[in-house]
């Protein structure tokens, strides 16, 4: 049994703590305040601490699940939400007024984590605002020197934050995690994907 923490991060209204509550199995602890921001994200909260919630395996291993706060002005409790993760989902929206500079913000935020190949990145609202498309991504992405997956989900749907998941867990399953947290737990990687096919 093992106890396993992932981070979501990303801007305001990425849909971070809609991701969480989409899979958590208990009510999820939120820190929702009146957002007053109306410009950056026009949604009547905004998280200013953290969320968290949980999911357990059939295996009976934890994922303790958090969320950033959005906000540039938390940008300094990113690096503290995610230390000891052992992989970090950057949820971007394309619908915001410059995703791409998001994706270069958070590529810049979670560079520790990317080059230990520990981060995928998933891009909400393609189908309203298909422009920058998955593959202007993956370009920006490569141009800067590195590599993670990019994929689509709808953060509403508790399929495709599970969906997104599995592309981080084959990815963690890709490593050679030595001594890193979670270093015993590949096969536990292998049966959460296995069982998130099934569900
Ligand atoms: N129409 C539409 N709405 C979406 C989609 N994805 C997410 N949303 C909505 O976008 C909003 C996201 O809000 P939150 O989950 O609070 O976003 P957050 O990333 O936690 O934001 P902060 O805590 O403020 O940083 C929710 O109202 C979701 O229902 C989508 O694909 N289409
Ligand atoms: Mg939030």
């Amino acid at each position: 049994m093992s106890e396993i923490k992932l981070l979501f991060a990303g801007p305001m209204g990425a849909g971070k703590t809609t991701a969480i509550r989409a899979i958590s199995e208990i009510e999820p602890i939120s820190t929702e305040v009146a957002n007053t921001d109306l410009i950056e994200s026009n949604k009547a909260e905004t998280t200013v601490a953290m969320d968290y919630g949980e999911l357990t395996l059939d295996t009976g291993d934890k994922l303790r699940l958090y969320g950033s706060p959005g906000q540039k002005r938390f940008e300094f409790m990113w690096p503290l939400l995610a230390e000891g993760a052992l992989g970090v989902v950057v949820l971007l929206d394309n619908s915001r007024t410059d995703p791409l500079a998001d994706l270069h913000d958070f590529l810049a935020a979670f560079d520790t984590q990317i080059g230990a190949g520990r981060v995928v990145i998933a891009v909400g609202r393609l189908d309203s605002h298909p422009h920058p498309s998955l593959d202007d991504y993956v370009a920006a992405v490569s141009r800067r020197g590195q590599f993670l997956p990019v994929v689509d989900a709808d953060v509403r749907q508790r399929d495709d934050v599970i969906g997104v998941l599995e592309v981080l867990f084959e990815q963690l399953n890709a490593l050679d995690l030595g001594d890193s947290p979670g270093a015993n737990e590949g096969d536990e990687w292998m049966r959460f994907v296995d069982q998130a096919r099934v569900q």
